[in-house]
């Protein structure tokens, strides 16, 4: 057996999105073990015994309702434990009260799972990653947020869908906060190796700037349309947080859009989504994209909203 489906993985939260994720993880065959640890200890024997009864119909995994204590030896904990927004409260209540959860859970993953990678999820990410950091005292590189992998994985849809292509054949990020001001990098996204705007020449299509506004806006706008429909958000999360463990268990030096705390355009110590490589070891920032003038105007102002909300709150 391969190292990586030796793995044990551990999800803090099992909610909507920790119960998608450990589903996703076993499917993917990526890892041996996954704890699920939450508050609500019914809740996490409904959603253990279930995946239990998938695991032989689909890949051997072991999964248990666990305590901290069953972290250790976990090579990725991801956190997704938390409350989400309620109607009438701000973004920034819904932060305070997260903070407060990580105050009380990373401290217990540090305790039994020190060499472990911490994979957060919770929202708001970016100042739930630095708050992460801080608390746990780990290495930047051991400490990353979903950031923005799956805004990009929206955005990618939302262009392929448009020029009929699979996915894969298009390449289009989003960067800076997971959030209202993530910022698409047009200048850098291409489709078979063409800016988008020589691809419609080549293509001899019509390139409308409109379009890409568009598509931006429904990536946005994306998260608030699904919860209002279905109450919460689970699948594409889901797939981009085993997404991350596969570039770390694999060891694939991928470049993820994740938010790491770093200096970010000349923005020192503060947790954002750039390209970055996942490996094994974590994440480490290894490139500083070409952005152009109103690209670098809007990063500046995306990394200073998370910087005034982590002020803000004291973090
Ligand atoms: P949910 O279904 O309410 O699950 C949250 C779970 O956390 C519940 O089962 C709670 O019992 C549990 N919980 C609360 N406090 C604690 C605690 N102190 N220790 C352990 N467990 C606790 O929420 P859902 O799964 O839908 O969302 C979880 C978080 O993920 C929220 O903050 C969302 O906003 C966030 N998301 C982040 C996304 C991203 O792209 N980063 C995407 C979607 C959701």
């Amino acid at each position: 057996m391969s190292s990586h489906t030796c793995a044990k993985v551990a999800i803090i939260g099992a909610g909507q999105v920790g119960s998608t994720t450990a589903y996703t993880l076993l499917l993917s065959n990526l890892v041996a073990e996954v704890v699920l640890i939450d508050v609500d200890k019914r809740k996490v024997e409904g959603q253990f015994m279930d995946l239990n009864h998938a695991a032989p119909l689909t890949k051997e995994s072991r999964f248990s309702a666990g305590d901290y204590e069953s972290c250790a030896g976990a090579a990725v904990v991801i956190v997704t434990g938390g409350a989400n927004q309620k109607p009438g409260q701000t973004r920034m209540e819904l932060a305070a009260r997260n903070v407060k959860i990580m105050q009380e859970i990373i401290p217990k993953i540090v305790k039994y799972a020190p060499n472990a990678i911490l994979l957060i999820a919770t929202n708001p990410v970016d100042v739930l990653t630095y708050a992460s950091y801080k608390l746990s005292g780990f290495p930047a590189s051991k400490v990353i947020g979903s950031g923005t992998v799956l805004d990009s994985a929206r955005l990618q849809h939302n262009l392929s869908k448009h020029f009929n292509l699979s996915s894969e054949s298009v390449n289009a990020f989003i960067i800076g906060e997971h959030g209202d001001s993530g910022v698409p990098v047009w200048s850098l996204a291409e489709i078979a190796g063409m800016k988008v705007e020589d691809y419609c020449k080549q293509s001899k299509r019509e390139f409308d700037p409109k379009i890409l506004i568009g598509m931006y806006e429904e990536t946005r706008d994306a998260a608030a349309y699904i919860i209002e429909r279905k109450g919460y958000t689970n699948f594409g999360i889901a797939a981009g947080l085993a997404r991350i463990v596969r570039a770390i268990l694999r060891d694939e030096g991928a470049l993820l859009t994740v938010s790491t705390v770093n200096e970010h355009y000349g923005m020192k110590d503060l947790s954002l989504s750039v390209p970055t490589r996942v490996d094994r070891n974590g994440a480490q920032h290894v490139v500083d994209l070409l952005l152009d003038d109103k690209e670098l105007k809007l990063i500046k102002e995306s990394g200073h909203k998370i910087k005034s909300a982590c002020d803000e709150l004291g973090i």
